[in-house]
């Protein structure tokens, strides 16, 4: 997969590039990432990105024409040597205005052949790039950060990690939280069997796969009951397209059952 960023601040992107999974996703080419930096397209002498709020204000916006020739840029970057019958890269805004990023957006984005990343700084980005240069926007949740750029990396390890070869164990992305069935992660356990009085659930120590498969299900239905009932309202559930199978069924009843005592 091809990406290119467009930032101000390029150097913030080593936190990707130096360490784990995505160092090593980069590495081997599974990704490549090219970092597009609209002050080196500031045609004016001072190299200005960023201007007044028309209509008075607080603050900058990053003016449109640095942001343009940046984003020619990146989609150059990201295209392609065949050029036939090539995709042309979505443009991605990260934003709190943008749609809440969930993990089948992350899939669906991470078999893209290319995408371009867009990071705004100061009080956002002229909205005549957003209407014209921007095919989506995506937020991370509903806070304000001081800009696009950590949003940018957490997109890119999500969509990272699900490119073939990234995890060393190719099932590994389909086992955690919300890849699978959309139920919190069970609780794990590693040596020593005892620490400070806390011993391990004993049926994890049994060697009996179906009872540790179910125990590892209920586990995760009950996390998901406390922490995040949400997830099992039955229109999310329809939304998502998720069915509860028989044993889900009687463990979730089971667990409201408890619950209530
Ligand atoms: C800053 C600000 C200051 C005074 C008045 C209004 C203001 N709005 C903003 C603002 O929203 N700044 C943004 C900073 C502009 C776009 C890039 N920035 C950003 C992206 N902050 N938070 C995100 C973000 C992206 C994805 N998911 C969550 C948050």
């Amino acid at each position: 997969m091809r990406v290119s960023v467009v930032t101000l601040f390029p150097e913030m992107f080593t936190a990707l590039t130096d360490s784990g999974i995505t160092r090593r996703a980069v590495e081997r080419h599974l990704l490549s990432l090219a970092l597009v930096n609209p002050r080196d397209y500031a045609g004016n002498k001072h190299g200005s990105v960023d201007d007044k709020p028309y209509g008075g204000g607080p603050g900058m916006v990053m003016s449109v024409a640095p942001l343009r020739s940046a984003l020619q840029v990146a989609r150059l970057a990201v295209e392609g040597s065949g050029k036939a019958q090539e995709k042309k890269p979505k443009v991605v805004y990260l934003t709190p205005q943008g749609q809440p990023l969930k993990q089948p957006l992350v899939e669906s984005l991470a078999k893209e052949e290319s995408l371009v990343l867009l990071c705004g700084r100061y009080e956002g980005i002229d909205e005549r790039v957003v209407e014209s240069d921007v095919d989506l926007e995506v937020s991370l949740g509903d806070y304000v950060i001081s800009g696009g750029e950590l949003a940018a990396m957490v997109l890119l390890d999500a969509i990272i990690r699900l490119q073939p070869g990234a995890l060393g164990d190719e099932n590994s992305a389909g086992q955690d939280s919300f890849s699978g069935r959309g139920w919190l992660d069970y609780p794990h356990f590693t040596r020593p069997e005892t620490i400070d009085g806390q011993d391990v659930p004993a049926v994890l120590l049994s060697g009996d796969h179906a009872a540790i498969a179910s125990w590892r299900l209920e586990q995760a239905l009950k996390k998901t009951l406390l922490k995040r009932p949400d997830l099992l309202e039955p229109q999310v559930l329809k939304n998502s397209g998720v069915e509860l199978s028989k044993q889900e069924i009687e463990i979730v009843a089971r667990l409201q059952a408890d619950l209530n005592d």
